[in-house]
C-alpha cells in the first residue's frame, strides 16, 4: 500500500465518528442506523436531520450528489424535508452547499464540519439562520487532487 493511502486511512478514522448516539430518546431506530454503527469502512456521506443533535428523522446523501428541490424529498419516516433539516452530520472528507430556494438558489453557505445546530449558522442577512430552510443541497468531494 501507498504511503498516501495509509495516510488518508488514517484520517478517515479519526473523521469517521457517529455524533448521533446521544440520541437516547429517539427508540423508533431504523435499519440503516444499526448499519451505520457498525459500518468502520471510511465513507463520505452527509445526514440530515430534522432536529437538533441529530436523532430523529434523517436524510442520507454520498459524495457527490446533489439535491435541487427537497420538496420532492422525503425523510427516512415519509415527511418532506423540504424546510425541516436542522442539523447535519458530515461523515468524510466533504463540503456540503446549503441553498435556501430550490434549484441552488437564493442565501447559500458551505460547511465542511457537522452542525449540531443550524440556528446558531446566520444567514448573510444576519437576521435570519438556517434552521427549517434548507430547499437545495450540493455535496462535494473535498480532497480531489491531482496524481494521487
Ligand atoms: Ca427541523
Ligand atoms: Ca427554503
Amino acid at each position: 500500500m501507498k504511503p498516501l493511502n495509509i495516510l488518508l486511512m488514517a484520517v478517515c478514522s479519526t473523521l469517521v465518528f457517529t455524533p448521533a448516539v446521544s440520541a437516547q430518546s429517539d427508540r423508533n431506530r431504523s435499519d440503516s442506523d444499526q448499519r451505520r454503527g457498525e459500518s468502520d469502512r471510511c465513507e463520505s456521506r452527509v445526514i440530515l436531520y430534522s432536529q437538533a443533535n441529530f436523532p430523529g428523522e434523517r436524510f442520507v446523501l454520498e459524495a457527490g450528489e446533489k439535491i435541487d428541490d427537497f420538496n420532492f424529498q422525503r425523510f427516512s419516516r415519509g415527511r418532506s424535508a423540504n424546510n425541516r433539516v436542522t442539523s447535519i452530520s458530515i461523515e468524510g472528507d466533504v463540503d456540503v452547499t446549503l441553498f435556501d430556494y430550490r434549484s441552488f438558489k437564493g442565501d447559500q453557505i458551505t460547511i465542511t464540519r457537522s452542525v449540531r445546530d443550524l440556528g446558531y449558522l446566520p444567514m448573510s442577512n444576519g437576521d435570519e439562520d438556517w434552521n427549517n430552510e434548507l430547499s437545495s443541497v450540493v455535496v462535494r468531494e473535498r480532497s480531489r487532487r491531482a496524481g494521487s
